[in-house]
C-alpha cells in the first residue's frame, strides 16, 4: 500500500495577554483552510496552533488585572479555544508554552546549544528604562529617551546569555538563495536577505529582570528569552525529544504561516536555532499582510479590535471564513469593515452561489419532480462550461498550493458566475415548454448540478459546513462520505436519480440598511457621533441616564502624552495635538484653543478617548478625543497626577 504523504502546518502561537481579534482569526482560518485542503488531497496533516504564555508583557497584563500570570492565561486560553471551535478550526493539537512537555524540551535545547558553545555568557550593555523594565539599543531611543514612555534611560550592564547567530548567517543566506520558495512572498524574502547582509548581532537569549519564563537550566537567576522559548513550540508540538516517531513523521514543517510583523523571527532566528540543533529547516515561511481598520492596524494596545466571536454569531462561520480569506490579497494589507464584509457575503454567497443552488434545486423539483433522469444531450455551450469548471479546479489548486487564499476563492467565484450565466443562456424555463426539449432540459440541469458539486468541493476548505448543508438539498454524497479534492477535477460524477429537496436558504441575505441602523460591530469601539467642531463634546447630558458597566467598558480611555501641539490654521478654537500612547503616535484635533496655548500642553499627559471613530476635522484626521471638565469660567483638560506612562488605560 502506498504510504500517505505528510503535511505539517503551523500558526504563530498567540500571546494570551488579551482575547484575540480578527487578525489572529485570519491566520488561523487561513492555516485551517490549507490543512483541510491537504486532507482532502489525501495527506496526513498535522495542524498546530497554540499560545505563547511567558514573558514580561503577559506577566504585566496579569498583574494589571490583579491575577497570577497562570490564572490570567488559563482564562484567556479557554476563550481562545472556544473561538477556534466556533470558527471550525481543525487543529490537530494546541500547544501552550507553560506545558511541561514544552518547558522540559526548551531547557534541554538551551543546555545543548550552550554545551556546544553557541550560547555563551557575556555582559549585556544597553539603555535601560526602569519604569518599563526594558533595555533598548542606542538606535531604538527617541531623542535619547525611552521610545515607550519618553523618560530618561540609563546605560546599564548585566550578565546575560547570548546566542552566536552570526556564525550561521552565511549558511542561512546560502539556503535562502538555493530555495526561492523558503520565504514567501518575495518582498519579504528581500527584506530578510537585506537584514542578514546588514550583519547579525549576538542575540540576548536570557533575562533576569522578571521571573515569568522558563528558568535557564544551569542558572536559575535567568529565564529563557520569550522568542527562544516560543519558536521551539514548532518542535515540541509534534513531539521532539519525546515522541521521535511522530516527530520524524512531520518534521520539517511544510509551512509556518504568520503575518509580516514576525517574519524576521521565523526567517532568521528560527532557522539559525534549527541549524544549531542540526535539524532540517522548514520548507516554507509565509507572511501575509495585515487586516487594517480605517484608523490603522488593529492592535490590542490601540484597543481598536474587532471581536470575531460576534461576527460568527451574526453571520455564521462559513461566511466569516470566506470573507476573511477572499478579502486579503496575497502578501498585501486589507481593509476591514463590517459593511464591506456584509456586502461581500451578499454578493458572492447569498446572490451568486446561494441563488445558483436554490434556482437549480427549484427547477429540478419543478420540471422533474425532484429527480433528474439520466443525462442525455450535450451541446457546445456545455463544453465551455466544462472547461470553465476544470479551469476553476486547476487554478484553485495552484493558488492554494501557493497559499494565495484570495486568488483561490476568485477562481471558484468565476465558476459560479459562469454557471449563473449558463442558466440565462440556456433558459431552462423555455425548454420546459417544449416536450421535445425535455432531455435537453435534463442535461442543462445536470450540468448545473455538476457545477454546484464542483464548487461545493472546491470551497470546502474555506467553508467546511457547506458540503453537509448543501447535501441536505442536493443528496450528492452519502452521509459521512469522505469527499476528495480530486473529485472536483472530474466532470460527470454526480449521480442522477436522487431526490433533491428544497430547504432554507444556505446564505441568508444581510440587510445592509438594517446593519447600518444597528450597532455595527466596530461600534464596540466607536462612538457614532463625530466630534463637533464648535462644541467639543463638553455638553452636559440633559437627563441622567444610567449605563451598564458593559457600556462603560466600551470606552477605551488612555493616558496620552502631548508631544507636539499647534493651532489649526484658520480655526480659532482648534488645536492639533500629536499624542503618544505607548509605542503609538496619533493626531488628535481638539476644540480647546481658547483655553490653552499649544506650548502649555506639550509634555502633559491627558486622558484620551482612544477608540472614538476617526473623524476628519477641517481636513485633518483626528484619532480620538481628549477629555476636559468645564464650567462657566474654565475648561480644564483631564490629566493624571502621578507619573503614569502613556498608553496605560484609565478605568
Ligand atoms: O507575535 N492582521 O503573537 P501575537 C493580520 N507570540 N494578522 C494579524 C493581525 C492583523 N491585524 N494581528 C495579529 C506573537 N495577527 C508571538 C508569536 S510564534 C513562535 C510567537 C496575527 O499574539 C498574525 O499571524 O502578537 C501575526 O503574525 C500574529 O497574529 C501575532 O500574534
Amino acid at each position: 500500500m502506498q504510504q500517505k504523504k505528510n503535511f505539517y502546518i503551523t500558526t504563530p502561537i498567540y500571546y494570551p495577554s488579551d482575547n484575540l481579534h480578527i487578525g489572529h482569526a485570519y491566520t488561523t482560518v487561513a492555516a485551517d483552510c490549507m490543512a483541510r485542503f491537504k486532507r482532502m488531497q489525501g495527506y496526513d496533516v498535522f495542524y498546530l496552533t497554540g499560545t505563547d504564555e511567558h514573558g514580561q508583557k503577559i506577566e504585566r497584563a496579569a498583574r494589571e488585572k490583579g491575577k497570577e500570570p497562570i490564572q490570567h492565561v488559563d482564562e484567556i486560553v479557554a476563550n481562545i479555544r472556544k473561538l477556534w471551535d466556533l470558527l471550525l478550526i481543525s487543529n490537530t493539537d494546541f500547544i501552550r508554552t507553560t506545558e511541561e512537555r514544552h518547558e522540559k524540551v526548551v531547557q534541554k535545547i538551551f543546555q545543548k546549544v550552550y554545551d556546544q558553545g553557541d550560547i555563551f555568557m557575556s555582559n549585556y550593555k544597553g539603555w535601560y528604562c526602569s519604569p518599563c523594565e526594558t533595555y533598548f539599543t542606542e538606535r531604538q531611543l527617541v531623542e535619547g529617551k525611552c521610545p515607550d514612555c519618553a523618560r530618561e534611560v540609563e546605560l546599564l550592564q548585566e550578565e546575560s546569555y547570548f546566542f552566536n547567530m552570526g556564525k550561521y548567517a552565511p549558511r542561512l543566506l546560502e539556503h535562502i538563495e538555493a530555495n526561492p520558495e523558503f520565504i514567501q512572498p518575495e518582498s519579504r524574502r528581500n527584506e530578510v536577505v537585506n537584514f542578514i547582509k546588514g550583519g547579525l548581532e549576538d542575540l540576548c537569549v536570557s533575562r533576569t529582570s522578571f521571573k515569568w519564563g522558563i528558568p535557564v537550566p544551569f542558572n536559575e537567576n535567568h529565564v529563557v528569552y520569550v522568542w527562544f522559548d516560543a519558536l521551539i513550540n514548532y518542535l515540541t508540538g509534534i513531539g521532539y525529544l519525546q515522541d521521535e516517531e511522530q516527530f520524524n513523521k512531520y518534521w520539517p514543517a511544510d509551512v509556518h504561516l504568520m503575518a509580516k510583523d514576525i517574519i524576521r523571527f521565523h526567517a532568521i532566528i528560527w532557522p539559525i536555532m534549527l541549524m544549531a540543533l542540526d535539524l532540517p529547516l522548514p520548507k516554507k515561511v509565509c507572511a501575509h499582510g495585515w487586516i487594517m481598520l480605517e484608523g490603522g492596524k488593529m492592535s490590542k494596545s490601540k484597543g481598536n479590535v474587532v471581536d470575531p466571536n460576534i461576527l460568527v454569531q451574526k453571520y455564521g462561520a462559513d461566511a466569516v471564513r470566506y470573507y476573511l480569506l477572499k478579502e486579503l490579497t496575497f502578501g498585501q494589507d486589507g481593509l476591514y469593515s463590517e459593511e464591506m464584509m456584509a456586502t461581500r457575503i451578499n454578493a458572492d454567497l447569498a446572490n451568486d452561489l446561494g441563488n445558483l443552488i436554490s434556482r437549480t434545486v427549484a427547477m429540478i423539483i419543478k420540471y422533474f419532480a425532484g429527480i433528474l433522469p439520466e443525462q442525455i444531450e450535450t451541446a457546445d455551450l456545455d463544453e465551455e462550461l466544462k472547461v470553465c469548471a476544470r479551469q476553476a479546479y486547476d487554478e484553485a489548486t495552484e493558488k492554494l498550493e501557493k497559499l494565495d487564499f484570495s486568488g483561490y476563492l476568485h477562481a471558484t467565484s468565476r465558476l459560479v458566475s459562469r454557471a449563473n450565466k449558463y442558466i440565462d443562456e440556456t433558459a431552462p424555463w423555455k425548454l420546459a415548454k417544449d416536450e421535445r426539449q425535455l432531455s435537453r432540459l435534463a442535461a442543462v440541469l445536470y450540468n448545473l448540478l455538476e457545477c454546484i458539486r464542483i464548487t461545493v468541493i472546491l470551497t470546502a476548505p474555506a467553508m467546511p459546513t457547506l458540503i453537509t448543508r448543501a447535501n441536505q438539498q442536493l443528496r450528492l454524497w452519502e452521509q459521512d462520505e469522505q469527499v476528495m479534492w480530486k473529485d472536483a477535477g472530474i466532470w460527470g460524477i454526480a449521480g442522477t436519480g436522487n431526490q433533491v429537496f428544497k430547504d432554507e436558504s444556505l446564505f441568508p441575505r444581510i440587510d445592509l440598511k438594517n446593519l447600518r441602523g444597528e450597532e455595527p460591530v466596530e461600534d464596540m469601539i466607536e462612538v457614532k457621533k463625530p466630534i463637533q467642531e464648535e462644541k467639543p463634546a463638553m455638553e452636559e447630558p440633559t437627563k441622567q441616564q444610567h449605563i451598564s458597566i458593559e457600556d462603560f467598558a466600551k470606552l477605551d480611555l488612555r493616558v496620552a502624552e502631548v508631544i507636539a501641539c499647534e493651532k489649526m490654521e484658520k480655526a480659532d478654537k482648534l488645536l492639533v495635538l500629536k499624542m503618544k500612547l505607548g509605542d503609538e503616535e496619533r493626531t488628535v484635533v481638539s476644540g480647546i484653543a481658547q483655553h490653552y496655548k499649544p506650548e502649555e500642553l506639550i509634555g502633559k499627559k491627558l486622558v484620551l478617548v482612544a477608540n472614538l471613530k476617526p473623524t476628519k476635522i477641517r481636513g485633518v484626521m483626528s484619532h480620538g478625543m481628549i477629555l476636559a471638565a468645564s464650567d462657566d469660567q474654565y475648561v480644564d483638560a483631564l490629566t493624571v497626577t502621578k507619573d503614569i506612562a502613556s498608553g496605560n488605560r484609565v478605568k
